[in-house]
C-alpha cells in the first residue's frame, strides 16, 4: 500500500545563484590546463586554510581550477518527507528504492509519492553512523525481484556490517526470504566509519565497501588481507568470492578482497567509458580522497594519508607516498566528507558527460569533478545554497541526477 506524503512545492534554482563567487576571493591565480571548457575555468573552489602542510604528489591532485556549468540547470525537491535517507537505487520502472538509516526501506516515485516502509527487514543497529545503509537492485530484477542491502547488526563482541538479500514481494509490501549473504570480520563496539556502499559490477557481481571502524586497534586491519576492515570486496549474489578476484598471495588472505587500505569508503561508481571502479572515502582531518580502484591494490590507510588525526597529531609516521601504495586521484584539505558518488552518463547536459558527482556532507553541496585521462581537471560546487548534507546521488533513467540528504529531501537536478 502506498501513501502519498507531502508533495513539496517545486523549488527552482538557477545554479548560477548557488555558486560561490570566486573571482574576487582567491589569491591564487589558477594555472588552468583545462582544455575542455576554457571559458568557464575559474579559480579553485577551495580557499580555506589547509590542516596539513603536505605537498601533493602531482599537479592537480588537490585544489584544481574551478569550473562552472554553463547549461541552465533546474533543481527541484521531489519530497522532503524522508527520515535520514542513506542509499538510493532505481527500479526498472523509474521509481526509487530508498533506505532510511533507522531501518526502513521505501519506494518513492519520480513525482514524490512515498510508500509505507517495506516490511520484513532484519533488525538493524542504528547507533551512531549505523543502520540500514545502502541498497542495490539486481540487474535481473524484472524476472527475479531480488534486492541487496547493507546494514549494521548487533553481534557478539559489538556490531558488524552485513550484506542482506531478499525478494521484493509482488505487491511491494514486504521483503521475502531475507538472507545474510556476507558479514564483516572483526566486530567492534565503535559506531562510526562503516563505509558501506554496494553496487553491481558489469559481470553481475557485488562490490561492497567496508570502513575501518575508527579505533586504532581495529583500523590497522585495513592493511591486513585476513580482515574485511577497510576493504572493498567483490562477491557473487550468494556472498561467495567472485571469480577473477585479484590474488593477494598471503596465508589466509580472504578471497573476496578487491582492494585494501581504505578508511571510510562511502562512495562507489563505475566510469561509463572505461568501466573502472571509482571510490570516495572520508580521510582524517584534511585527507578526504577519491581513488580509481585497481584490483589487488593497496590504497594506503592508515600508513599514508594527506590528512592529520582529528586530535591534531600526525597519522602514523606522517607519510604521504610509499612504494606499493596507491596515490589518490584527488584529495581535499579541508575535508568535504564525501558520501555517495555517481558518474553522469547522460546526453541531456553534454558538458557533464563522464563527470563525477560526489555528495558532500559537512560542506553541504554536490561536487562536480571533470575527469580527463583519470585525472581531475576541474571542480565545481553545486546546490551549495540548499544547505543540505548530501548523502547519496544517482542518475535516473530520465538522465536527471537524483540526490538524497540527511535532512530528508530527494532532489531532482536536470537542465531547464
Ligand atoms: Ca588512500
Amino acid at each position: 500500500m502506498k501513501t502519498s506524503i507531502n508533495f513539496c512545492p517545486k523549488i527552482t534554482t538557477l545554479l548560477a545563484v548557488s555558486l560561490i563567487t570566486l573571482a574576487s576571493c582567491s589569491k591564487n591565480n589558477a594555472t588552468s590546463d583545462n582544455e575542455t571548457n576554457p571559458t568557464t575555468s575559474v579559480n579553485p573552489v577551495e580557499t580555506g586554510r589547509a590542516n596539513a602542510s603536505y605537498r601533493p604528489a602531482f599537479d592537480g591532485q588537490t585544489r584544481i581550477s574551478g569550473i562552472r556549468t554553463t547549461t541552465a540547470i533546474q533543481t527541484s525537491v521531489i519530497t522532503s518527507s524522508l527520515t535520514a535517507p542513506w542509499g538510493i537505487a532505481t527500479l526498472p520502472d523509474d521509481r526509487f528504492l530508498i533506505t532510511e538509516k533507522a531501518g526502513n526501506m521505501r519506494i518513492v516515485t519520480s513525482t514524490g509519492t512515498v510508500s509505507s516502509p517495506i516490511t520484513g527487514f532484519p533488525a538493524v543497529n542504528s547507533s551512531g553512523q549505523g543502520g540500514l545503509l545502502d541498497v542495490a537492485v539486481d540487474p535481473n530484477f524484472q524476472s527475479n525481484r531480488m534486492i541487496y542491502w547493507t546494514y549494521v547488526r548487533s553481534v557478539g563482541g559489538g556490531n558488524a556490517i552485513a550484506v542482506g538479500r531478499g525478494r521484493l514481494s509482488t505487491n511491494e509490501s514486504a521483503i521475502e526470504s531475507p538472507t545474510v549473504i556476507y558479514s564483516s570480520t572483526t566486530p567492534s563496539s565503535q559506531t562510526s566509519n562503516y563505509g558501506s556502499r554496494i553496487i553491481f559490477d558489469a559481470m553481475g557481481n557485488l562490490l561492497v565497501s567496508f570502513g575501518d571502524r575508527t579505533s586504532n586497534e581495529v583500523r590497522i586491519e585495513a592493511q591486513s588481507v585476513n580482515s574485511s576492515i577497510g576493504k572493498v570486496i567483490r562477491i557473487t549474489t550468494n556472498g561467495t568470492a567472485a571469480a577473477g578476484n585479484p590474488p593477494f598471495n598471503q596465508p589466509g588472505a580472504l578471497p573476496e578482497l578487491y582492494t585494501i587500505g581504505h578508511r571510510n569508503p562511502q562512495g562507489l561508481a563505475i566510469h561509463p567509458v572505461t568501466g573502472d571502479i571509482w571510490e570516495s572515502e572520508h580521510g582524517p582531518r584534511g585527507g578526504d580522497e577519491i581513488n580509481r580502484l585497481r584490483p589487488g591494490a593497496n590504497y594506503g590507510w592508515p600508513v599514508i594519508s594527506y590528512g592529520i588525526e582529528y586530535s591534531g597529531q600526525a597519522v602514523g609516521a606522517a607519510i604521504q607516498q610509499q612504494n606499493g601504495m596507491e596515490q589518490p586521484v584527488y584529495y581535499w584539505d579541508p575535508v568535504v566528507s564525501p558520501s555517495g558518488i555517481t558518474f553522469y552518463a547522460g546526453s541531456r547536459i553534454p558538458e557533464w558527460q563522464n563527470n563525477l558527482f560526489l555528495c558532500s556532507l559537512t560542506q553541504t553541496h554536490i561536487i562536480r569533478l571533470v575527469i580527463e585521462n583519470n585525472r581531475v581537471t576541474g571542480e565545481e560546487r553545486l546546490l551549495a545554497a540548499e544547505n543540505q548534507r548530501f548523502r547519496d546521488i544517482i542518475q535516473g533513467p530520465d538522465q536527471a541526477l537524483y540526490a538524497i540528504t540527511d535532512q530528508g529531501r530527494l532532489y531532482r537536478i536536470d537542465r531547464q
